[in-house]
């Protein structure tokens, strides 16, 4: 997992695994002059947190989302991932 706040100069906040858009959809509609960058893995938003990209597309608020995309679970010891390229050997899939 990546401090990502450090890069732009603002507040940050970390949030629970799989659920960064919440987190940032939420401070959106609290205060909507703010910009608000959300960042997570590829685990993050297209496995855990796969329900909640798909609410915020349809709810299509003013949030910057950057999925960092290596392919696996990396902070739990690359485990098989959504973007895991077919017949990759992983620590899960080995
Ligand atoms: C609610 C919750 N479920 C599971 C975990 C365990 N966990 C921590 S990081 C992680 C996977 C992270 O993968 P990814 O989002 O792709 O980021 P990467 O580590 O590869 O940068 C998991 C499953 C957790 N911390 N919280």
């Amino acid at each position: 997992m990546t401090d990502f706040t450090p890069y732009f100069g603002g507040y940050g906040l970390h949030t629970t695994h799989g659920r960064t858009l919440p987190a940032a959809t939420g401070i959106k509609i609290a205060n909507r002059a703010l910009t608000v960058i959300a960042a997570g893995g590829d685990g993050d938003g297209y496995g855990i947190g796969i329900g909640h990209l798909i609410h915020a597309c349809r709810r299509n608020i003013d949030v910057t989302y950057i999925v960092m995309d290596n392919g696996v679970y990396g902070n739990t010891k690359e485990q098989t991932a959504p973007t895991s390229q077919l017949g990759c050997a992983s620590s899960s899939t080995p």
